[in-house]
């Protein structure tokens, strides 16, 4: 190890409380610096290349090292590097993305509100949401129903969204009044009794019944990411996003798709709605918006709902120092300008993604592999010991970390969620590098089985 790294590792240990992080196992280890990064690679202190399959997480979209970003993100903070959106200000940049995420959402959708992540994104669907039914007289309709295991983030109410039962058991009054959970369409774990399209109907199904249990006075909306992300790659059936479709339709209730992952091009369409059909009536989105290079989050409304809102609602009395900061404005515009003049997400639909899952789907064949699944660029890997029965190894040797830290020392960045091992590579992603990452991922397969063995 470098004098650097050492000395970096140390005074991270001394004062970084890093996110979602044990601080115990981690000042044993010792943190993993990273100091550069460029197309689909990144450097740690000591100098090893590695290829970044995650886009940092979830969200270098364009990869890393993007002369037009940074120029953009510089020519803006000259110009105005701060200023406000409140009391009926605003500034070029967030104007202009106003525009241009209007063009390239779905039909129907013509307004933004702009937050600094994710997260805020998902508390601001709630008080959305829930003004929403206010304004139409129907104030009782206050129920969110979301999913188990779905990641809406971290703050109490994206957390609460969110059906992570490890962070609602943290003490924090997590998850607050009036949201529920019902089943997510994970089809490996939870359904392989029957075939996938029955089950995708079955726990599409439960959103009717949670409907009816409550009463349709009482529920606002449903809420899931097209695919869930950080719980897994969880890709539903075919017939599960159509169902869901219907049963909000038929009830009348608002229906938000969390794009925080699946937007800007991860499906190969500008908003994974597109690739599932989905009409919903908000979009929450970050991370790919600015390819991770600044902090950026919003909500795409449609114009039913914007309507009554600004017909009806006087002042939203709700916003963020950064909504619509002016140079992450600025970062996103000259982000999705590069993303359509460089064709990028045509080149996935047709090019890459196709690539990508012919190579990625014959790791199934793989001993320890029990199934793998990719939908555009994001895939994963169901690390089981019996690869007939989708039997899983035993917890407590938690296969899935080894295998990512074998996938490190390989130079190849993988996610694990438990032992689903995950990819969301950047979009620009070629062909070579994609033979590069399945190298990369047979030998830590090959790796980790043999670890495997000994443990
Ligand atoms: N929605 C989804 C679908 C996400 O994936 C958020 C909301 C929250 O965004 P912010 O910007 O507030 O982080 C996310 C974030 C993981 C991991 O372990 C995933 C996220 C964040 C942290 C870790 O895969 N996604």
């Amino acid at each position: 190890m470098t004098k650097k790294q050492r000395h970096w590792q140390d005074l991270d240990s001394s004062h970084y409380l890093h996110p979602f992080t044990d601080h115990g196992q981690l000042s044993k280890k010792g943190s993993r610096v990273f100091t550069k990064g460029k197309g689909i690679y990144i450097w740690d202190a000591e100098g090893h290349q590695i290829l970044d399959s995650m886009s940092g997480l979830w969200c270098v979209n364009l990869g890393y090292g993007r002369t037009e970003l940074i120029e953009a993100a510089h020519k803006q903070m000259q110009e105005l590097p701060y200023y406000n959106s409140f009391f009926q200000c605003a500034h070029p940049p967030a104007i202009e993305l106003g525009e241009i995420l209007s063009n390239i959402s779905p039909d129907g959708f013509s307004r933004v509100f702009y937050t600094g992540s994710g997260s805020e994104a998902n508390d601001t669907v709630i008080r959305m949401v829930r003004r929403f039914w206010q304004l139409q007289d129907k104030p009782e309709k206050q129920i969110i129903i979301a999913r188990k295991n779905a990641y809406h983030g971290s703050t109490i109410a994206a957390a609460s969204l969110g059906g992570m039962e490890g962070m609602h058991a943290q003490g924090a009054g997590i998850p607050i009044p009036n949201i529920i959970h019902i089943a997510q369409p994970y089809w490996f774990q939870e359904g392989r009794d029957q075939d996938p399209n029955t089950f995708g109907l079955a726990i599409a199904e439960e959103l009717e019944k949670a409907i009816d249990h409550h009463g349709i006075d009482k529920i606002a909306a449903f809420i899931a990411e097209p695919i869930q992300g950080a719980g897994g790659v969880i890709i539903p059936p075919e017939t599960y996003w159509p169902a869901i479709q219907r049963i909000c339709d038929d009830n009348e209730i608002l229906l938000v798709a969390d794009e925080v992952v699946t937007g800007f091009g991860r499906l190969g369409e500008w908003f994974g709605s597109t690739t599932y059909e989905i009409k919903p009536d908000l979009i929450a989105f970050a991370k790919g918006v600015t390819s991770g290079y600044l902090p950026l989050g919003g909500v795409l409304v449609n114009d039913k709902v914007a309507d009554i809102l600004i017909e009806k609602g006087g002042e939203f009395i709700h916003g963020f120092t950064y909504s619509g900061h002016p140079v992450s404005c600025a970062v996103a515009i000259a982000n999705i300008k590069a993303l359509a003049e460089d064709n990028v997400i045509e080149t996935v639909k047709d090019h890459t993604a196709p690539y990508l899952a012919k190579r990625w789907q014959s790791l199934s064949d793989h001993p320890i592999v029990g199934e793998a699944r990719i939908k555009g660029l994001v895939a994963a890997l169901e690390l089981c010991k019996d690869k007939k029965t989708g039997k899983r190894f035993a917890a407590e040797h938690n296969v899935g970390s080894l295998c990512r830290d074998l996938a490190i020392e390989n130079g190849l960045v993988m996610r694990a969620v438990g032992d689903t091992m995950i990819i969301a590579p950047p979009l620009i992603i070629t062909h070579e590098q994609i033979d590069e990452l399945i190298t990369k991922a047979i030998s830590t397969l090959d790796a980790t089985a043999a670890a495997v063995q000994r443990i």
